[in-house]
């Protein structure tokens, strides 16, 4: 082992992965961020993320570990776990799953046989790939029943839920999912799962950290399983969680995260999800919550306003998924005109939507990210004009769509050097 490994920089050792994240780190300072599961992470994540933490081995959990020198990844995963439950007010957390995914398939493998049936929203209407996706594990290995919106509205059809629960006796039904905008019912799918005595899992990833701001309902009361990730509105490390209440469950649900679908434990990860359920649990993160709802909604707004279709009419979340059909564009034509503007968002499914990406009549955008930059009513009346001016730009002449990409882009750089990031 020679010194310089110790303290050669990156920039020295490794100059293809050093100017890559040099690029990238400008490509974020310099784009609008409206992709609706994204977010910057505080510079104190980033310093426990990068932290060497990242080279101690653990397997179990704190106070319960195979290997020895234990002592302080304890105090980081146990202070994560206290912040979890203080945060959204649970009796047990585990936080050790890698991912959101595997913090569903964990729960997948404590509960389920292969076959089992699963009642889950559909990928379209706003589901998730890990929540039984035919490509997915989820899919392949179990029997998967979808419910879906109502089209007329957007919103998810509670009566229909019901009658598929009752016709299909599932064993698990699942809530949440990466591009549904409104708020859930938990209490009328709560009642759904007590009907057929299934087990309700709730995945809150995109919206929990509007859950720990106090500014959406909490799942917590209803479900017998919550799952989330630590990205997304709870801006953190890229991780997931799993909440409970019941002992019974828990006493599952944590062997089924190690050793049941994963091994030893990110450290690093999680001693960036403690800081940033702690950073949640402040007064700062509760307006951060609020600031982010009423950006998304102003955002519906301003593009309704200026003729594009918003699904379901409007937003409870973050989330502010359009149908960009109604101004004859498709998803990757929209993602793909917003991209020459430095705006960076992405096409999407919409309910009743082509099975195939390329057919898409969706974009979702998200307002999570760019509140954290500071961005307020302002910045975002602008950014939904900016939206609005190059979506109308796309049927128009070369010279016309020129002038607005090329105004627009001044505009996406004086606001991004505005309100800066990781200056
Ligand atoms: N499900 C993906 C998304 O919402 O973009 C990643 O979490």
């Amino acid at each position: 082992m020679t010194h310089a490994y110790f303290n050669d920089p990156l920039e020295h050792r490794d100059p293809l992965i050093f100017n890559a994240l040099e690029n990238e780190k400008k490509r974020q300072q310099s784009q609008i961020e409206l992709i609706a599961s994204e977010n910057s992470v505080s510079q104190a994540s980033l310093e426990a993320i990068g932290s060497l933490i990242t080279n101690k081995t653990v397997e179990g959990y704190p106070g319960k570990r195979f290997h020895g020198g234990a002592d302080f990844a304890d105090i980081v995963e146990q202070a994560a776990i206290d912040r979890a439950k203080a945060l959204f007010g649970c009796e047990y957390a585990n936080v050790q799953p890698h991912s959101g995914t595997q913090a569903n398939q964990a729960v997948f493998f404590s509960l389920l046989q292969p076959g089992d049936v699963v009642l889950s929203l559909d990928l379209a209407a706003g589901g998730h790939l890990s929540h039984g996706a035919k490509p997915n594990q989820s899919g392949r290995w179990f029997t998967i029943v979808s419910y879906g919106v109502d089209r007329e509205t957007g919103r998810i059809d509670y009566d229909n839920v019901a009658k598929l629960a009752l016709e299909h006796r599932p064993k698990l039904i699942i809530s949440g999912g990466s591009s549904y905008p409104r708020e859930i019912d938990f209490v009328r799918m709560r009642e759904i799962a007590n009907t057929v005595n299934a087990t309700y899992l709730v995945d809150m990833a995109h919206f929990a950290g509007l859950v720990a701001a106090g500014v959406h309902p909490t799942p917590v009361p209803h479900a017998d399983i919550v799952t989330c990730t630590t990205t997304k509105t709870l801006r953190g490390s890229r991780g997931g969680l799993i909440l409970t209440n019941r002992e019974d469950l828990f006493k599952k649900l944590q062997p089924a995260v190690f050793p049941g679908v994963q091994g030893s434990a990110h450290l690093a990860t999680i001693a960036g999800k403690a800081v940033c359920l702690g950073e949640a649990l402040t007064d700062e993160f509760k307006a951060y919550g609020a600031n982010v709802k009423a950006n998304a909604r102003l955002l519906a707004e301003v593009l309704q306003a200026r003729g594009v279709r918003i699904v379901s009419g409007g937003t409870d979340t973050h989330v502010v998924l359009v149908d960009v059909s109604s101004i004859n564009l498709t998803g990757q034509a929209a993602q793909d005109a917003l991209s020459t503007i430095n705006i960076t968002s992405n096409k999407n499914p919409i309910p009743f939507d082509s099975a195939r990406p390329s057919e898409w009549k969706g974009l979702r955008l998200g307002s999570s990210a760019g509140t954290t930059r500071g961005f307020g009513a302002k910045a975002f009346e602008t950014i939904g004009h900016l939206i609005a001016d190059i979506f109308a730009a796309q049927a128009a002449d070369e010279a016309t769509r020129t002038a607005v990409i090329e105004k627009s882009q001044a505009i996406v750089t004086r606001l991004c050097a505005d309100f800066p990031i990781y200056a």
